[in-house]
């Protein structure tokens, strides 16, 4: 087990507290199906989280490994668990390519790495296939995508596909929709790309370690008809500990807050696995348009500094109409989001896109974009004065049927603490963490209207799975640009209303995408009345759904 591996257990048994965390960070072998880990009120998890019979996947060979153009599925063979007792019901069908579609394959596989973060600081990482982030992968809008998960490291993992409304069955949420994938063993996803833009992938097995270790990789679906941008470039950003770091100084004080404590402990900014001098150049010509697909996988905001103008045409994977050209404003970028800009190299000089964080780490955030022929020379860049983008009063309103909705079925509100438990700190929705909380019931077509009201002290970047969300309101104000989002950060004291029309049968997580925060609670499912499948998790799995 690595420093880090070990500082993040400590970080957890810090931050939920004393021996009663047991149940929120010992192996689940007794909870149900995992979906009880976070449980402190015992009498409830029998039913509370119980999550419904599900359309699952079985593990599939791996003779799709490393294919790229395939013409039928695998026929799937039952895995050890769908033979000992939890085998299909039949009763949502396996995604299937369409006649004529076309088949891209991949395979993953979650393996241990050394890995430099830094100069002079090498970490043993947790990988999909060798590397951090992982695998790009990268299709076009309305092929079939199957990906073959792989395990060969000594913990169950899984994959979810951050933002993308795939099958609920290929969510990659382990006991809820599928078994965690446990070590020597694989398991297919499938899914129809047919919505482009820019997602990630990320385990979603115990993540607020796993993510953390390095599970994690972009998805992008190039829209069919792509005017394509001479550089297109993924920048996915992160924060590491570095080993014996400074997270000793942060454990010794229990007057600490938690954001002050975050702040301490993650001591290392990287873009793209790496931090500082490693960060690779952006590789640019006069003339260029550019296109920057930034990703936030790890638990902190970063406020994203471009020099010269450029346009935010899509957050979370979804166009924005009619963006505005932008110049001296920061873009923050929440744990979970993704902001695609776009830019014109309109100057021989090099320059760099560097973190206006609140925090002494923003020149490891630094990343050089060089413009071919600019013979050093560097753009004049003013770094103050700067104002903060406002992706809600940006780009048009567009065609949407959620402004319209006159009834919602259901209207929920979600308000967003933390509390202590005993002597540990738990993060919850309506006073309640997630053993506790019932799933939201909807039916296939309803509108459902939630609010996200955060009475606590900390950011919570809230997260839908397997649904775009419009943000409706911010504080009692009407959004009048059409914002769609799977992701949307909800600061202390701030009150978010998002809508979505319940429109992909399954059971799906709703939760804060601080992993750690979900770890400690702030999650809940939300459930379709009307679907119904086989995956029914075991009692004994080792299932770790946050
Ligand atoms: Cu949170």
């Amino acid at each position: 087990m690595s420093n880090k591996t070990l500082i993040v257990l400590f970080f957890l048994a810090l931050i939920i507290g004393g021996t009663a965390a047991g149940i929120f960070i010992t192996e689940t072998s007794g909870s149900k199906g995992g979906a009880a880990a976070g449980s402190t009120v015992q009498e409830d998890a029998s039913t509370a989280n119980q999550p419904m019979n599900h359309s699952s996947h079985v593990m599939a060979d791996t003779a799709t490994a490393g294919s790229t153009e395939e013409a039928t599925p695998p026929s799937p063979s039952p895995s050890p668990e769908a033979t000992a007792g939890t085998v299909q019901e039949g009763t949502a069908a396996l995604p299937q390519p369409k006649p004529g579609q076309a088949v891209k394959g991949f395979t993953l596989t979650a393996m241990e790495s050394n890995w430099e973060l830094a100069s002079g600081a090498t970490q043993a990482v947790w990988t999909y296939n060798g590397t951090v982030p992982g695998q790009e992968i990268r299709v076009t809008q309305g092929d079939f995508v199957r990906i073959t998960l792989k395990n060969e490291l000594n913990v169950p993992v899984t994959i979810h596909w951050h933002g993308y409304p795939v099958p609920a069955g290929s969510d990659g949420v382990p006991g809820v929709t599928q078994e965690a994938v446990k070590p020597g063993e694989a398991y297919t996803y499938e899914f129809s790309a047919d919505v482009a833009g820019t997602y990630w992938y990320h385990s979603h097995q115990e993540s607020s370690v796993q993510v953390d270790k390095g599970l994690y990789g972009a998805l992008v679906v190039e829209p069919k008809q792509f005017e394509q941008p001479d550089k297109d470039f993924t920048l996915i950003l992160d924060e590491w500990m570095s080993e014996g770091g400074d997270a000793h100084s942060a454990h010794g004080s229990a007057s600490m807050s938690d954001e002050e404590m975050m702040a301490a402990m993650y001591n290392i900014y990287t873009v793209n696995g790496k931090s500082g001098s490693l960060i690779t150049p952006l590789e640019t010509k006069l003339g260029d348009t550019v296109r920057l697909r930034f990703i936030n996988a790890g638990y902190r905001s970063h406020g994203i500094h471009i020099p010269g103008e450029f346009r935010v045409v899509s957050t979370d994977g979804q166009d924005i109409a009619e963006p505005a050209t932008l110049q001296n404003q920061i873009v923050t970028i929440a744990p979970g989001e993704r902001y695609d800009v776009e830019l014109n190299i309109v100057s021989p000089k090099d320059f760099a896109i560097d973190a206006h964080d609140d925090n002494k780490y923003n020149d490891q955030l630094v990343i050089p974009v060089k413009v071919s022929g600019s013979k050093g020379e560097e753009m004049e860049v003013q770094h103050d004065h700067l104002t903060a983008f406002d992706l809600l009063n940006y780009g048009k309103p567009a065609e949407s049927e959620l402004s319209k909705v006159q009834k919602f079925a259901l209207e929920y509100t979600a308000v967003l603490n933390s509390k202590m438990n005993g002597n540990q700190q738990v993060y919850t929705i309506n006073d309640k963490v997630f053993s506790e909380l019932p799933a939201l019931q909807v039916k296939t077509g309803d509108y459902v209207k939630l609010t996200f009201e955060n009475k606590g002290t900390v950011d919570h970047p809230m997260h839908v799975h397997g649904h775009f969300f419009q943000v409706l309101e911010k504080n009692g104000v009407k959004v009048e640009s059409t914002i769609m989002k799977d992701t949307v950060l909800v600061k202390p004291g701030e009150k978010i209303v998002i809508a979505f029309k319940a429109d992909n049968p399954g059971n799906w997580m709703i939760h804060c995408h601080e992993l750690h925060h979900a770890a400690g609670g702030m999650a809940q499912q939300l459930a379709y009345t009307d679907y119904k499948s086989g995956y029914t998790p075991p009692s004994n799995a080792a299932n770790k759904p946050e």
